[in-house]
């Protein structure tokens, strides 16, 4: 009887391990990644290049993804023929579904325990939606939703990836992190918006210059973060630059 018991209780501890064990190669192999749009948009949303490159990388380096808005009203929309707002305004996160693909869910159910890592494009609207960077500057408010996310990630020590305008996300709600939006000189047209590195200062943060084609990883804080648009350059430098950041990401990830 005892024998027995013993058995039975090392074979299922057994079981047990092959079991957790099997369960961690699956995660590694598919990390769960949370990526956060803001509109549809360079000018009003999420800039639509970088959430394609980011949704790209993840697939390649065989991420699961699942999108999130949040279920409000744009600040404005934007005509993009000419950069002039227009009415009727529009929903956040009915914009954001055109990213998506239709395969979207409000910001609001999006809870850092489900998933491994989180992930927010720029565009405008990380700067007009999902905070009002680009009205108030320094002085921002940020999303409550997109406060608590960010908050959720970092206390749970998984990473997060913001790529452009949205440093500035990290930089405000989690002080003393590092960020790169690039550089802080416009080097003759090449950074058009080179005071927000300035910003992230101000800000309590730090801001580390890098090239478009790079990132830099804040390994303390888990955030990793690549200029994309804050550059004007070609698209497929763009591309490779936000390779680099999700690959940082997941490698990240436990
Ligand atoms: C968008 O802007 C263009 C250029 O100014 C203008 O011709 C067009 O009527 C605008 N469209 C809308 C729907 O406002
Ligand atoms: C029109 C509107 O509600 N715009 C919002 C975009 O997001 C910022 C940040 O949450 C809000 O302050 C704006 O009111």
């Amino acid at each position: 009887m005892f024998c027995s018991k013993t058995a039975f209780l090392t074979r299922s501890a057994v079981q047990c391990r092959v079991h957790a064990n099997a369960l961690h190669a699956s995660s590694a192999l598919s990390a769960k990644v949370a990526v956060v749009l803001s509109g549809c948009g360079v000018y009003d949303g999420s800039e639509v290049h970088e959430a394609s490159a980011i949704l790209v990388h993840l697939s390649r380096n065989g991420a699961e993804v699942s999108m999130f808005a949040p279920d409000i009203d744009q600040m404005h929309v934007v005509n993009h023929t000419k950069g002039e707002p227009m009415e009727p305004n529009r929903n956040v996160l009915v914009e954001s579904a055109r990213i998506a693909r239709g395969k979207i869910d409000a910001l609001s159910k999006l809870q850092a325990s489900g998933f491994d890592a989180v992930i927010f494009p720029g565009g405008f609207g990380a700067a007009k939606n999902l905070s009002t960077f680009a009205v108030d500057g320094t002085a921002m408010k940020v999303n409550p939703d997109v406060e608590r996310v960010l908050k959720e990630f970092h206390g749970a020590k998984k990473p997060i990836g913001l790529c452009c305008i949205a440093p500035v996300l990290a930089a405000k709600v989690l002080p003393g992190c590092e960020v790169t939006v690039g550089s802080d000189q416009e080097e003759r047209g090449k950074w058009p918006y080179a005071e927000t590195a300035g910003a992230i200062g101000s800000m309590d943060s730090t801001h580390i210059k890098k090239d478009v084609t790079e990132c830099h990883t804040d390994t303390a804080n888990k955030i990793v973060t690549t200029p994309a648009f804050m550059c004007e350059t070609a698209f497929h430098k763009i591309f490779d630059g936000i390779g680099l950041m999700v690959k940082g990401v997941l490698s990240l990830v436990k």
